[in-house]
């Protein structure tokens, strides 16, 4: 099949499904065999406060949003090891990857994943009652092990957001990219193109960038409306970092 026949869908084995065992049992779920989707690219993420906050921007404000950041950051599931703290990016490509992975997922709530498709990844999870300062019952927090792109917009934001270019093998990086021919300098939450002290360079001339973060970048020099936030072009630059509390 043409490479271009293809999807692209990001998976996220989360720390419920670390703590569990379950990275084994999910991976072979979804093997080449019984899907016909190949790795594209894979890695360990402990994931910062700002990926957290963009890969999550579509449930800003809702009762579960704080308790889903410290979900996917590791902090419910090891709140006294954060040397445990941390999520497998998978970006998976083949036919039909996204509603293939999907299925194969099954509903977001655990208690309707067991209903609805018994052996689904998913009806392995759990539901946790969560309750306000006051102790007063708000509603439940799905720990659902996994995360699987809805959509093929939601699959280019979301690869694009946790993966930098290089992170891809060319002939399998589906989105555009450009070649930067300036430097970018990050310090405290700020983007500049002039280094200051103690901020680091996170593009430099002749680096492989997205291009839709290259475009937000110039947006952001030239003062004008941006596509979308400068923290989810920055967020996968800080990935690993050893900086505390990115
Ligand atoms: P999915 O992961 O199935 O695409 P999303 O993207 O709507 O579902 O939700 C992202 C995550 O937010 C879910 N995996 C789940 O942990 C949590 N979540 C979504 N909806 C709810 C809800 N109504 N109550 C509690 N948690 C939710």
């Amino acid at each position: 099949m043409a490479e271009q026949n293809r999807e692209s869908s990001l998976v996220l084995i989360k720390p419920d499904a670390l703590k569990n065992s379950l990275t084994g049992y999910i991976l072979s779920q979804f093997s080449e065999f019984h899907t016909g989707l190949r790795f594209a690219a894979l890695k360990v993420v402990a994931v910062n406060l700002a990926l957290a906050e963009e890969h999550y921007a579509e449930h800003k404000g809702k009762f579960f949003y704080p308790a889903l950041l410290d979900y996917i950051r590791g902090y419910l599931h090891y709140p006294d090891d954060p040397s445990k703290r941390r999520v497998i990016a998978i970006l998976y490509r083949g036919p039909n990857a996204i509603k293939n992975i999907r299925e194969i997922c099954g509903n977001t709530n655990p208690h309707e994943a067991r209903q609805q498709k018994p052996g689904c990844i998913r009806a392995l999870g759990t539901v946790i009652p969560l309750y306000d300062e006051k102790g007063k019952f708000i509603g439940d927090r799905s720990d659902n092990l996994i995360h699987a792109s809805a959509n093929l917009q939601d699959a280019e934001r979301e690869i694009k957001l946790w993966f930098l270019p290089t992170d891809i093998p060319p002939i399998v990086r589906s989105f555009p990219t450009e070649i930067s021919k300036e430097y970018f300098y990050y310090k405290n939450n700020t983007i500049s193109s002039a280094y200051t002290k103690e901020s680091f360079c996170f593009i430099a001339p002749g680096d492989i960038v997205w291009k839709s973060d290259m475009k937000v970048l110039r947006q952001l020099e030239k003062g004008k409306k941006q596509d979308y936030s400068t923290n989810a072009v920055i967020a996968k630059y800080l990935i690993n970092k050893e900086e505390e509390n990115i």
